[in-house]
């Protein structure tokens, strides 16, 4: 029989991507067939991703959780039997009551993360923890080293160079970002800018598709950035080639950066970063000369002991330079900073308790095994897999599998994390449930409606915690906000970028521009700090890392995003693991290889201090001799050995921002 031409609705993309693409998806028959990018949105430009074209495959997985389900196993077993609604939140109620009665509320902890970026499933839930009085986890796995290095040069709010104008750039640094796979929405107005003459730099330790789209490549060694970067500043200073104007009017401390560049000569950057120093010279007079020159940082290298310095010295380039003036020059890390949403009752910030415990994301494991006063008892799981992304799993693997500890997660699918529930509840997808999304990669608020109806009996975030405050007899009426209110509350802000942007006008448009000048030239003025200065001051300083290459552990491990999997997010998506590889991959260059009785193709153990993985490892030359390149998360129970990347990375934090340093960990590589 002939298919019934499908409907075509209009959504988002709610993956954790600077790009938060505005999509079309074809419904036939209550079933998602087909996603593709919308043509008509200045930045999606009609085309996905290849991750996320798998997405009705996701949507309609055989896998979906479709149903309550309560612990019969042992711990971490993963059995479970079938519950009503009523039945399993009667019995997280029951539980978060007597954890808060025998520990206080501070044994109530959430972890969640950006599974999904619409503020309203992320964000919201946040306010029945803070009604409950729970212990704060601070959101440190991903962005915090970047956003802490680009707010002590700049201010707070991260703001950025639009996608729309690199066009107009001479030059096109990409620095730490793989963007041609993790921003790939970004790739257009980087070509269009090549055509139009500009000079494209990578910077990243591992030669990938971004490196092949580039004029020059240099293969840096891990860590290395703030020692380039502070001779790139060396050259730029010695030639007289800054934008004295701009750092009169807007710099601060400039003189102590002068006095801390000096000794970073092209020579001596060179030799550590394993670059001819003469590349150093020429990149950096060109970046000065051309003025319109776009510098675009990415989290790469923020991964490590010394990433907030990176962050710093790189970021400071365009302001030395005057870029910031120029139309397309500049850069940034992200645009979020641009969003100026929220009222005081957004996430339930009027509800915060002064003084209350903050847990920082990256010692999860810590967290659950040593926290006594008081101890973690009731832990909460949503938009995240932690037994998969966080570091030391193993650690976090033992915390979760604690007797007295009660844990209730709400997922798609049964996550690594999942089998060590005691209650996991069917959360609804971003086909299922409105939101409202702002973005990190471009200045474009948007919003969605649900597309199909829920699976199974599969419910939004936001329910759940209405449900459960109700039956804790929490009555902050923000609890029970619909996601209507929740955006109206986020819209109030008053700020000038989101005027004359009201609910209604969001929901008929579906995607809006923030109200900004055009061009938008962010920092051409200065900076947000109070004095509206720039801060080259204290300059950015080298990092000597405590966890560096041994005898025993000679490599660097990094583990940059995989091509077809978003974090862990598609980690069940055959046809996404199948392109992959059909499983989890990593990178040795050949000298490497010779040295370490590697034999290509072959599956190996792989050891850190922390812990021993098994995986198959390809020798390239796209990885830097002394590195070794995961490629993407998978999920640990369909990798060969059952375990995670993560066995072998650490709780150890960076220079700034209490980061994670998922790039830092030392490993060694040996014949299975
Ligand atoms: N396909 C795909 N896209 C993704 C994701 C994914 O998993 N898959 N994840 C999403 C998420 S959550 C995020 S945060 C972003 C992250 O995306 P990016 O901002 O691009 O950051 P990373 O992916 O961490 O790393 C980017 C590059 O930095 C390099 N790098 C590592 N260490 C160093 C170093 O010391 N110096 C330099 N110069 N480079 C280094 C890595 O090899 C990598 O190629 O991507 C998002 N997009
Ligand atoms: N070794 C190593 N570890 C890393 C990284 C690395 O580069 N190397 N990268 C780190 C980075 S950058 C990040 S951002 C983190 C990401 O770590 P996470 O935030 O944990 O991201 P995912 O692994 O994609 O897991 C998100 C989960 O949320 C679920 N989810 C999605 N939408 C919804 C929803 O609407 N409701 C509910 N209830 N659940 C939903 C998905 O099914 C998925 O299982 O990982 C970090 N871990
Ligand atoms: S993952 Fe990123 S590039 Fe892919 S569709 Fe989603 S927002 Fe767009
Ligand atoms: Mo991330």
């Amino acid at each position: 029989m002939a298919a019934v031409a499908g409907t075509v609705h209009r959504s988002v993309c709610p993956l954790d991507c600077p790009d938060t693409c505005a999509v079309r998806i074809t419904v036939d028959d209550g079933r998602v067939t087909r996603l593709t990018g919308d043509p008509d949105h200045p930045v999606t430009r009609g085309f996905a991703c290849v991750k996320t074209y798998r997405y009705p495959e996701r949507q309609h997985h055989p896998d979906r959780l479709l149903h309550p389900l309560v612990r019969v196993g042992r711990k971490g077993e993963g059995r479970f039997a079938r519950a009503t609604w009523d039945e399993a939140l009667d019995l997280v109620a029951e539980r978060t009551r007597e954890a808060v009665a025998r520990f206080g509320p501070q044994s109530v902890l959430p972890f969640s993360y950006a599974g999904t970026m619409g503020l309203v499933e992320r964000d919201h839930p946040l306010a029945f923890f803070r009604a409950l009085g729970a212990s704060e986890l601070d959101w440190t796995i991903c962005a915090a080293t970047g956003g802490a290095g680009w707010e002590a040069n700049y201010g707070p709010h991260k703001l950025a160079t639009a996608p729309e104008d690199v066009p107009h750039a001479r030059v096109v640094i990409l620095w730490g970002i793989d963007a041609a796979r993790s921003h790939v929405h970004l790739m257009p107005f980087v070509q269009a800018a090549k055509r139009a003459g500009a000079f494209v730099l990578h910077v990243d330790p591992y030669r990938n598709d971004t490196s092949r789209a580039a004029d020059e490549h240099w293969q840096v060694a891990v860590g290395s950035d703030t020692a380039v970067a502070l001779a790139m500043g060396h050259v730029i200073l010695r030639d007289g080639l800054e934008d004295r104007d701009y750092l009169e009017r807007y710099g601060r401390g400039v003189d102590a950066y002068r006095a801390a560049v000096g000794p970073w000569t092209p020579e001596r950057a060179g030799e550590v970063a394993g670059i001819e120093p003469r590349r150093i010279e020429d990149v950096a007079r060109r970046f000065a000369v051309e003025r319109a020159a776009y510098l675009r940082i990415g989290y790469g290298m923020t991964r490590n002991e010394g990433g907030g310095n990176a962050v710093r010295a790189i970021s400071l380039l365009p302001a030395l330079t005057g870029a910031w003036r120029h139309r397309g020059g500049g850069g940034g890390i992200s645009t979020s900073g641009a969003f100026a949403l929220g009222g005081p009752r957004t996430a339930g910030r009027h509800l915060l308790r002064p003084g209350v415990r903050h847990v920082n994301q990256n010692q999860f494991g810590s967290a659950l095994g040593e926290l006594d006063d008081p101890p973690i008892a009731k832990l909460f799981v949503f938009n995240s897999n932690p037994a998969a992304v966080a570091p030391d799993s193993a650690r976090v693997r033992r915390g979760l599998l604690r007797e007295d500890l009660f844990t209730t997660v709400l997922e798609h699918f049964q996550t690594d994390t999942a089998d060590h529930a005691d209650v996991v509840l069917p959360a609804t997808t971003f086909l299922e449930h409105p939101d409202v999304y702002t973005a990190y990669g471009h200045y474009h608020l948007q919003w969605a409606d649900p597309v199909v109806p829920p699976s199974g009996e599969a419910r939004p975030n936001t329910w759940v915690f209405r449900e459960l405050a109700r039956r804790l007899g929490l009555t902050d009426r923000t609890l029970s906000w619909s996601a209507e209110e929740v955006a109206r509350e986020l819209l109030s802000s008053g700020h000038p970028h989101l005027e004359g942007i009201t609910l209604e006008a969001l929901r008929e448009a579906r995607s809006l521009p923030l109200r900004l000048p055009s061009p938008f030239r962010p920092y051409a003025e200065g900076s947000h700090h109070p004095d509206g200065r720039i801060a080259f001051d204290p300059p950015p300083r080298v990092v000597a890392f405590e966890e560096s290459p041994t005898e025993a552990y000679p490599l660097r491990l990094i583990s940059p995003p995989g091509s077809h999997l978003v974090n862990t997010s598609m980690g069940n998506v055959a046809s996404l693991l199948a392109a992959a590889g059909g499983e989890p991959r990593m990178l040795l260059h050949p000298r490497d290889a010779a040295r370490y009785g590697v034999r290509d193709g072959e599956r190996h153990r792989v050891v850190s201090e922390r812990g021993a993985i098994v995986r198959r490892i390809d020798v390239s030359d796209a990885a830097r001799e002394g590195v070794l390149v995961a490629l993407g998360q998978w999920w640990p129970k369909l990798a060969p050995d059952g375990r995670s990347l993560n066995d072998l990375t650490s709780e150890r934090l960076t220079d700034l921002g209490g980061g994670s340093t998922f790039g830092n960990a030392v490993v060694r590589v040996e014949p299975l």
